[in-house]
Formats: C-alpha cells, structure tokens, sequence
C-alpha cells in the first residue's frame, strides 16, 4: 500500500510531501497528509475505512456528505466558519466521495483541521462543559434534518439488549477459549441484564423521541482549539444514525468523567469524576437548548450508566471473539478495557442519586431562565 500514491488520488492542493500515522481512533486506519503548492502548505486526514465494520462505503459516505451539507449553512448562519467546525469531503480526481484501491481497500480524505488537539481524558471541567456543549448543539443543529434519509451504517449500534445477546452468544461460543478466565466480568454482565431494555423500550413504545444523533461522543471525536481551549469541530461521522440523545450523552460521560483513560491498568485510578459531570451535563443540556424532553432528561444518568455498560460489553464479547473488531496493542487489551468500564459502572450506580439530583437541577434552572426570558 503506498500511501502517497493513494493521496495523490484526492483533489488536494499541490504536491503530497509526507503521509504520518495521526491519532487514536479504535476503528479507521487515520493519516495526516502534509501537501505543498506555490500557495503555501496545507494537511489533510486520510483514513483507510475498516472494512469489517463499515462494509458499504457508498451508504457511510452519503450519510457522511448529507449530515455535513446540511450542517455548514446552518454554522455559517450561526456566524460560525464551516471549514473549521464542520468536517468536508475532498474528493477523488475523478469527483468520487472516496478511492477504491488495487486491495479493495476504501480510502476518503477530509481536511484536517489545524490548531486543534484531541483528548482521551478530559484536561478540565471547563473542556469538558464545552465538549458537553458542542455534542448538545450537534444535535440541536440536526433537528430538521429527515432521519429516514440516513442509512443505518451499523444496525442496533446502541441496541444494548442485542449487545447483552451478543456478549452471551460469544460467551458459549468461547472461540478464544477465553471464557473460563472472565467469569467475573461475565457474571458482572449478566446480574444487569433487566437493565438493559430501559432505553430500547423507552424508543420503542414513543416514551422518547428517536432523532439524529452522533452515537459516538467519546472525548477524542471532537477537536479542541489548542488556543482557546473550546470544542470546535465534532468529528468522526461514521455512525450518525437515527437514535436517542441518551446514547450521546451517556458516551460521552463514559470517556470524560473518568479520572483514567479507557485502558488503564490499575483500577485504583478509575472513578468517577463528579465535577465533570456537572460540567458536562450543564453543557450539554445548554447546546441542546429547548430541545430535551422531560422523559429524555429523568433517563440522563440511567444514559450515562447504560453506555458504559455496553461499552464494557463490547470490550468483553471482542475478547472472547479473539480481538476481531477493536484494534488492540496487545493480547489483554479488550479485557482491560473492560474492567475499566465495569470498574466506572459500579461508581456510576453509587453516584446515581447525584447524577439525578445534578440533572435536575440544571433542568429547572433552564426551564427558568427560559421563564424568564418569556416573562
Ligand atoms: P476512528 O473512527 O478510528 O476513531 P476518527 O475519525 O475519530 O477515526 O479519527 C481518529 C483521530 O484522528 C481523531 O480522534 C482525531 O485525533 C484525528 N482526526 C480525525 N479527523 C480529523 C480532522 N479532520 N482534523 C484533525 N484531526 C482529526
Ligand atoms: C470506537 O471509532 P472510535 O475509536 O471513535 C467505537 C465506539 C466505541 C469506542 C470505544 C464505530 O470509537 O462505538 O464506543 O471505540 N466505534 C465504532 O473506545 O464501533
Ligand atoms: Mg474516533
């Protein structure tokens, strides 16, 4: 695979000089791409999709091309500037949305946005309340936008009842022969399992709205300016999809209000960070504006809990599939992904009386500012 060849094949401005490894994502194959015309120099982000999880590229990129066409105009009315805070798709010579190469591989290419970082733990409450309010107002921003003309990219993505399926379909099947060392963790799983229709059944009986959502809110899928510290850009687009405001926001909590990073080691270092998740909360509910309903915002911290939850049940049904789906840096390393999640959720549980407590007084205080507002 030669990767200035394959960059060569995007309408980039001027001449490709260097293609370097970039970032930390689980799932593409990501590149900074650094191209050099008369104009001056210009990066881009190459990244090769994981064909397993994203096996119609056509679909992902249509989904891709429609959310961000809709999504510029509305930043730019906002006074917003779309090429920093809205990702774009550079295509192909040929004008295509993404090159096919010689392996079958499908490779796309975005601008990369400069002068920004990502984190895989929140720096600071005050980031964390921003990214809160960037994740909240990506939602209210996609309000209008016709959900039935999104392609479900992975179906049951956030289905937290097939994942549970899922995790025990891996558990008899032992493909890894990895079973009988987790027992813990699988039991772990199993004494919540009641738990995890709540939000399924709340989708499916209309208790709460289905709407477009991002369905992949870690910390590192929105890019931090480096100078001022705000949340400018959600990234990382693959799974906008139809689904509940529950699953941003529970992902997103998952990543920042834990005091260690998905894969910490020891988990004397895993808790759950109150201040952040005030601050979050308060962003988020604040992007979001008038737009969250009474039952969306008494599920929040149930939201928190279950995507955690899940997460660790995927970490875990991955380990005991033998590793096919997350890319791993070593053998373990599913396992102790998931012992962070499990670790966070039993904090999680203990800190629900807080969450809620937390959730609705941020609930009442908009509520009443918007009162006032009126008045
Ligand atoms: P994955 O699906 O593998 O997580 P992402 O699209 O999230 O792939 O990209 C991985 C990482 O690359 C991000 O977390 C971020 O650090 C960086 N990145 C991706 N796109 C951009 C961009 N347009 N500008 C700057 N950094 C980016
Ligand atoms: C993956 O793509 P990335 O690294 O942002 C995964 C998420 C998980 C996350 C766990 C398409 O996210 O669902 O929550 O890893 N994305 C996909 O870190 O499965
Ligand atoms: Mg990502």
């Amino acid at each position: 695979m030669d990767l200035m060849q394959i960059s060569g094949q995007f309408s980039v401005s001027g001449d490709c000089l260097e293609v370097k490894p970039f970032g930390n994502g689980h799932i593409n194959d990501t590149y900074a791409v650094t191209c050099a015309s008369e104009g001056g120099v210009r990066r881009y982000i190459l990244q090769k999709l994981n064909s397993r999880v994203f096996p119609h590229p056509t679909a992902l990129m249509n989904n891709f091309a429609a959310v961000t066409a809709y999504l510029r105009p509305i930043i730019k009315k906002e006074g917003g500037d779309p090429d920093r805070e809205c990702l774009k798709v550079i295509p192909t010579v040929q004008g295509a949305a993404y090159y096919v190469d010689g392996e079958g591989e499908v490779w796309r290419m975005t601008q990369l946005i400069e002068n920004t970082d990502a984190y895989l733990v929140a720096e600071s409450s005050a980031m964390f309340e921003d990214a809160g309010r960037a994740f909240g107002l990506f939602i209210k921003r996609l309000e209008g936008f016709d959900a039935a003309s999104l392609i479900e990219v992975i179906p049951d993505f956030h289905n937290t009842v097939k994942r549970y399926e899922n995790l025990e379909k891996a558990v008899a099947a032992d493909k890894a022969g990895r079973a009988s060392g987790v027992k813990d963790l699988i039991d772990f799983a199993r004494a919540r399992k009641d738990k995890t229709s709540v939000i399924v059944s709340a989708l499916k009986e209309g208790r709460i709205p289905l709407r477009v959502t991002h369905n992949d809110t870690k910390l590192n899928n929105v890019l931090i300016d480096t100078a001022t510290q705000k949340a400018i850009c959600v990234i990382d687009l693959d799974t906008v999809m139809p689904g509940s405001l529950l699953y941003d926001f529970g992902d997103a909590i998952r990543v920042g209000c834990s005091t260690a990073e998905e894969d910490e080691k020891d988990l004397s270092k895993v808790n759950f960070d109150r201040e952040n998740f005030v601050a979050f909360t308060r962003g988020f509910m604040r992007g979001l504006g008038d737009n969250l309903t009474v039952n969306e915002e008494k599920l929040l911290p149930t939201g928190a809990i279950l995507m955690t939850f899940e997460c660790g049940m995927r970490f875990l049904t991955d380990y005991l599939e033998g590793d096919v789906y997350f890319k791993t840096a070593y053998p373990e390393h599913n396992l102790v992904r998931c012992r962070t999640q499990f670790k966070l959720v039993e904090e999680m549980e203990k800190s629900l009386d807080f969450m809620q407590k937390t959730v609705d007084d941020i609930y009442f205080d908009i509520l009443k500012g918007n009162k006032q507002k009126e008045a």
